[in-house]
């Protein structure tokens, strides 16, 4: 199928107005992967027009900034899907294993909703209904709308969201806009079949098994054709692709431009999750998934500017809370059939303004940072440059401090503060920082060092490997034990930012590094390459985790 013209998230009209098409040869600020797109998930109100900015500042998977700040949860209410992945093996009570495509209970709409209501009225900041299988949302059409449909009446302020592979989203689209879904997640991973028939085995598709090329090439025609349909129905469209090494990891390039053209708002490109305990075929046949350096250089080459959402955690079709946490187990059926439930709307203003408050702090704190840090940068140019001037002579590192750029591992449980302590993490927030940024690029799963009041050193060396390609690692508190080893393995473990915002504190040490190279007090060294974790939290009542 051809590219449709260039379309810029500013031509995204509100749901049932018409698409004006623009010309394909100009006027508009989207430029495909090649440049930089008009948005992403780390820009704010400055960089999208208001309507735009008002769907996506509580959406946790829109926006990264509210990302810190607000949770979503899935119902499980679409058990079957039309199509096989090689990456996908759907498991039914693994309460261990976070990753797409597991839960412990399937729900009817009736089950889900209360549930929603539960979990809406205890945690005021979840601001998103998600339906993301075990299947394909829309393989489940009647679930999936009665949910929405009695939703609508029960819980009116939460924004509804569909992830779907894409087959059968072209028949969907009107019942899409009349229940006011207004995010809708595809999965593409792959605009050529040839690509395709590596990843996917068949498709069920008008009654009958399709195999091969040709399955392929028409759930390609039908994902490019559904996201076309959502952008000229003025539905926000995210793009999920898997990045699988040697399968279609350059191809992403891409598919990233491929999408842009077609409208989407924001692509996630996430690492292949394939242990052989999950039974998939990636997973039996020995199929890789990507080391973090790998997945960031795609990242990278995909996006000009902000185009791209980092900070998906590659959620369960069940999963509850904050991106990062999973209260699933919190609000089981058998749980639900006790709780007094009521569905406090002005509670959960009340709560969200709350947090649109810390939100702005936080916003300004990081402002000031880089104005600061911007200002100590101009200083010291102008020093070296009075110094090289002067024929007296700088050190080199003072010169190559100018240029910096490094990451940063942060301890968090939430709020965009540095407020874990080590031995509590399960996951690491990553940041790119530099003096002109301080930008978060992804996370990375750990087994909790500290067990049952006292550090498990047998944990610390994958929790380094984990980190291993940061210069640093900001925490609320960490132990001796642990800090020589990361000491050890040239990650500097920091403690003096407890309680601070993630951006300001990231900058602040940013800055005291660059110093203390341009006095000599530490030497620059590039970091290597780190582990990508895979999808399972460590149970802490017993439960197996799976291989690091
Ligand atoms: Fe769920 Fe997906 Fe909606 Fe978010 S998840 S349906 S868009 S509410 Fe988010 Fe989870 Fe990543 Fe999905 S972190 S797997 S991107
Ligand atoms: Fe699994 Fe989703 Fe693929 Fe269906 S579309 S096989 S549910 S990953």
């Amino acid at each position: 199928m051809q590219a449709t013209s260039y379309i810029s998230i500013g031509q995204i009209k509100p749901l049932g107005a018409a698409l004006d098409v623009p010309s394909a040869s100009g006027g508009c600020s989207t430029q495909g992967g090649d440049g930089k797109a008009s948005c992403g998930s780390s820009d704010g109100p400055q960089d999208m027009p208001q309507e735009i900015w008002d769907k996506v500042k509580n959406h946790p998977c829109y926006s990264e900034e509210a990302h810190h700040h607000f949770a979503r949860m899935h119902v499980a209410v679409a058990p079957a899907c039309n199509i096989q992945c090689n990456y996908c093996n759907r498991k039914y009570d693994c309460s261990n294993e976070s990753r797409p495509g597991v839960v412990s209970q399937k729900l009817t709409p009736e089950q889900a909703v209360r549930k929603v209501v539960a979990v809406a009225s205890e945690i005021p900041q979840m601001t998103v209904l998600g339906i993301a299988g075990p299947g394909d949302a829309l393989a489940n059409p009647a679930k999936t709308f009665e949910t929405f449909r009695l939703l609508q009446a029960q819980a009116p302020d939460l924004k509804l969201c569909i992830s779907t592979n894409g087959l059968a989203l072209p028949d969907y689209v009107d019942e899409i806009c009349k229940y006011n879904v207004d995010h809708v997640t595809i999965t593409i991973n792959m605009v050529d079949p040839a690509v395709g028939e590596k990843i996917y085995p068949w498709i069920f598709w008008q009654h009958r098994r399709v195999t091969g090329y040709e399955a392929a090439k028409i759930l390609h025609e039908r994902q490019m054709l559904g996201l076309e349909m959502l952008t000229a129905r003025g539905v926000l469209t995210k793009i999920n692709s898997v990045l699988i090494p040697g399968v279609n990891d350059e191809h992403l390039i891409e598919v990233n431009r491929e999408v842009k053209k077609r409208g989407a708002f924001l692509h996630n490109i996430m690492p292949l999750i394939s242990e052989a305990e999950h039974g998939t075929v990636f997973g039996l046949t020995g199929q890789r998934g990507p080391t973090a350096a790998e997945l960031k250089a795609v990242q990278d080459a995909c996006m000009g500017g902000a185009n791209l959402m980092r900070h998906c955690r590659q959620c369960r079709a069940d999963a509850v809370g904050l991106l990062g946490e999973d209260r699933s187990e919190e609000f089981t059926l058998d749980k639900l059939e006790q709780m007094d439930v009521v569905y406090d709307l002005d509670k959960r203003k009340s709560y969200q303004a709350q947090v649109e408050v810390e939100r702005q702090a936080q916003q300004a704190a990081k402002q000031q940072a880089l104005a600061n840090a911007s200002a100590l940068q101009a200083a010291a140019a102008a020093a070296t440059a009075t110094a090289d001037n002067a024929a007296t002579t700088t050190s080199p590192a003072a010169h190559a401090a100018h240029d910096l750029t490094v990451l940063v591992a942060v301890a968090t449980k939430g709020g965009g503060r540095v407020n874990e302590h080590f031995g509590h993490v399960t996951e690491f927030q990553v940041f790119e920082v530099s003096a002109s940024k301080a930008l978060f690029v992804g996370h990375r799963r750990v087994d909790q060092y500290c067990q049952g009041g006292a550090g498990d050193d047998e944990q610390l060396p994958s929790v380094v490997r984990a980190i291993n390609d940061c210069h640093a690692v900001l925490v609320a508190k960490i132990g001796a034990c642990p800090r020589d080893e990361l000491s050890a393995a040239g990650v500097e473990p920091v403690d003096q930012y407890v309680g601070e915002f993630i951006e300001k504190a990231a900058l602040d040490w940013f800055n005291d590094y660059c110093a203390r190279i341009a006095s000599g007090a530490v030497v620059h060294h590039s970091r290597g390459d780190a582990q990508i974790r895979q999808g399972a939290y460590t149970n802490l009542n017993g439960g197996v985790a799976l291989a690091a």
